[in-house]
């Protein structure tokens, strides 16, 4: 069991914290009443899930499942040009054992919805049934500083008109592919940023999600075209590159029904959802039968300080949590068992 504790500049308190805390409830919930498992339980807490200070999200899981090589993960740089390595050096989070070497029976993630569905149905549980596929690409548009006054409009190359046209693209590109896929430019950083010099450079991320891999294609192929064609006529270099490409997930059989049967022996009201946010467990999910519990939360507001889920809420999730790993534990001892 287990989810991340990192979380965003402007993060809640609810996205990835009640998965690890709730695992951890879990746990003791057995110690305190004795009770042996046939497999070893433990508690996990995924490093850097959310990706925003060093991209991409899941890099621990993505090391974890062997999606990302970790020579390249403790690589990544952050803004500043630290390395994850040497960051995780610093707090000495640098454990002895390889990521990966540890197989796991199964893996269970409790985590808030993120989105609206559970509460506008009054659902108490979401049945996870997968994850949808993502993917970050990082742009770099170059123009040529110049003087705010003395500079004409035809002689100008504005980094920044490239950009902001291209962020309107992305937005143009999701809408294209109606109702399910969403595009997102959530950062952007203009160089020099003063206000009396035509900025020369930007450099932004780009988001892309949708249950379909070749939806993602088709979006991508316009991400590409528009760089070129809004670029070109401004005289702009421009390049986007993708950094990541997380394809979407199914969940085990096995694990959702274990969660299914839980919800209904706790007594909840519960619906199947698939996720619109990413998660560790979707690369647990390549190296272990993996499944999700969602609990509701406020408006559907996530990656928001105000994000916010009820003490019944959370209990209800970390009740099913700790059912569906006692289901999937007792399943596991009558295989052995055969
Ligand atoms: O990006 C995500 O969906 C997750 O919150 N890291
Ligand atoms: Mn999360
Ligand atoms: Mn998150």
């Amino acid at each position: 069991m287990g989810s991340h504790l990192d979380t965003q500049p402007t993060g809640g308190k609810f996205d990835g914290v009640l998965g690890v805390l709730g695992a951890l409830e879990a746990l003791r919930t057995l110690v305190e009443a004795g009770y042996e498992t046939f497999a070893p339980i433990e508690v996990v807490n995924w490093t850097n899930e959310e990706g925003a200070r060093f991209s991409p999200a899941m890099t621990s899981s993505g090391v974890f499942a062997g999606a990302f090589d970790r020579a390249w993960a403790v690589s990544r740089r952050d803004r500043s040009g630290e390395t994850f390595g040497a960051a995780l050096e610093a707090i000495g989070y640098r454990g002895p054992e390889r990521c990966g070497a540890h197989p796991l029976s199964a893996f269970f993630e409790l985590h808030i919805e993120q989105g609206p569905i559970l509460e506008a149905e009054a659902k108490d549980i979401g049945i996870v049934t997968g994850v949808q596929g993502m993917r970050w690409y990082e742009a770099s548009v170059v123009g040529q500083d110049a003087h705010t006054g003395a500079t004409p409009m035809h002689l100008r190359k504005n980094a920044l008109v490239g950009a902001a046209r291209l962020v309107d693209k992305v937005d143009a590109i999701a809408r294209a592919h109606p109702p399910l896929a969403v595009g997102t430019v959530g950062s952007l950083e203009v160089k020099p940023n003063s206000p009396n010099v035509v900025p020369g450079e930007v450099h932004f991320t780009v988001d892309f999600r949708h249950p379909e891999t070749a939806v993602l294609d088709s979006m991508e192929r316009m991400l590409f075209a528009a760089v070129a064609e809004v670029c070109g006529p401004l005289r702009l270099e421009a390049t986007a590159t993708k950094i990541w490409d997380q394809p979407p997930v199914a969940f085990d059989a096995g694990c959702i029904a274990a969660v299914r049967e839980a919800a209904a022996q706790s007594g909840f009201s519960a619906r199947e959802i698939f996720s619109g946010a990413g998660h560790d467990a979707a690369y647990v999910a390549r190296v272990a039968p993996t499944a999700m519990i969602f609990v509701p939360c406020r408006d559907g507001i996530s990656h928001n300080e105000a994000e916010f889920s009820s003490k019944e809420q959370c209990a209800a999730g970390a009740q099913v949590l700790l059912q569906a790993v006692l289901n999937y534990d007792r399943a596991l001892a009558e295989r052995h068992a055969r």
